[in-house]
């Protein structure tokens, strides 16, 4: 697979304005992020975090192109997901550092993200666990004759779970308006995908179901928004599920604090001067030093306020730990 930047040589198919707003969107995630792992290398964070530098342009690109009472599912790397899909920077950073302000109330943590108000059916610890729910979300909305789609995101590594199997099997037999968006970053913790599955071209899963597949370069967010405007609009006119396959890169760990040994020796570097989608669209629109540092201003801006939102939020009450406990 190449792994060079190709200048985008055609005019691009969407406006300027639309364009500054994905790289804007894009920043705030990346710089959250960032400060996420900072905080977490500090001890202020508790638990276990996963970040997905490098495949902002996958959230973005398809989020943007869903409607607000659209429903998404994620997994145990969720923040730019939850973003993209509208929740706001201080409920997530609240709910990293465990308070009641938080999306879940301090409750969830990294890998348990609920937003029911933006449609956000929840982060996943459970490789392949978001997507048999997102096939009940199509499923409903296909019986009470809704215009809503479900959409699930997820990994490679995922896509060798029978969950998988038996949520695009389905999906496909009772034609359900469900996009199943493989984010393949070409690593499952790890494994590369080369030594967790026998094939290499991520699309033919889906003709195992008879499922209509797009796969697109993930590190182009104009590409990502067109294939995912695409996909989604197939979906929701009734014409059955759709696999998308996002080929994209983590330009950092499986988790926060992970030493990368299994990565030969260049790789990351490399991924990172040519696979980054964020100088990338900055390179397209030709955005000059001035406008770039505004909009690092105000992106960063934004991560402080959230930090401090978080850091003075309300400690959930230790009798109350076994509240919402059912099993
Ligand atoms: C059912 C299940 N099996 C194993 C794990 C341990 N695990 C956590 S993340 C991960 C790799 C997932 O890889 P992928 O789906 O490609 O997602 P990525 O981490 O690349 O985003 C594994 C095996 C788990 N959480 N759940």
């Amino acid at each position: 697979m190449s792994r060079g930047v190709t200048k985008l040589e055609q005019p691009t198919r969407l406006s300027r304005e639309t364009l500054v707003s994905f790289l804007e969107e894009m920043l705030l995630i990346r710089r959250f992020e960032e400060k996420v792992e900072e905080r977490f290398r500090a001890g202020d964070l508790s638990g276990f975090l996963h970040v997905a530098l490098g495949q902002e342009a996958v959230a973005v690109g398809v989020c943007r192109t869903l409607e607000s009472d659209d429903v998404i599912a994620s997994t145990h790397r969720a923040h730019h997901h939850c973003l993209a899909k509208g929740m706001t920077p201080n409920a997530l950073m609240a709910e990293l550092y465990g308070k009641l302000e938080g999306c879940s109330r301090g409750y969830g943590g990294s890998m348990h993200l609920y937003d029911l108000a933006t449609g956000n059916l929840g982060a996943n610890a459970v490789v392949g666990g978001g997507l048999p729910g997102i096939v009940g979300a199509a499923l409903s909305f296909q019986l009470r004759g809704e215009p809503r789609i479900a959409v699930a995101f997820f990994g490679d590594g995922a896509t060798n779970t029978g969950a998988f199997h038996e949520s695009l099997n389905l999906a496909q037999l009772w034609s359900v308006p469900a996009v199943f968006v493989c984010e393949n970053n070409h690593y499952a913790e790890s494994t590369p995908s080369h030594q967790h599955m026998p094939i290499t071209d991520l699309s033919r899963r889906a003709e195992a179901f008879g499922m209509h597949c797009v796969v697109v370069d993930g590190q182009d967010i104009e590409a990502v928004y067109l294939a995912a405007t695409e996909a989604t609009a197939h979906a929701r006119a009734g014409n059955g599920p759709v696999f998308l396959v996002a080929n994209t890169y983590r330009l950092t760990g499986h988790y926060v604090g992970d030493p990368q040994v299994y990565r030969p020796k260049g790789e990351l570097r490399e991924l990172r001067e040519t696979q980054d989608p964020i100088p990338r669209l900055r390179e397209l629109l030709g955005v000059d030093e001035e406008s770039w540092s505004a909009l690092e201003a105000d992106v960063k801006a934004t991560v402080e306020a959230s930090v401090e939102f978080a850091k003075s939020g309300t400690d959930p009450r230790p009798e109350d730990a076994l509240l919402n406990v059912y099993a």
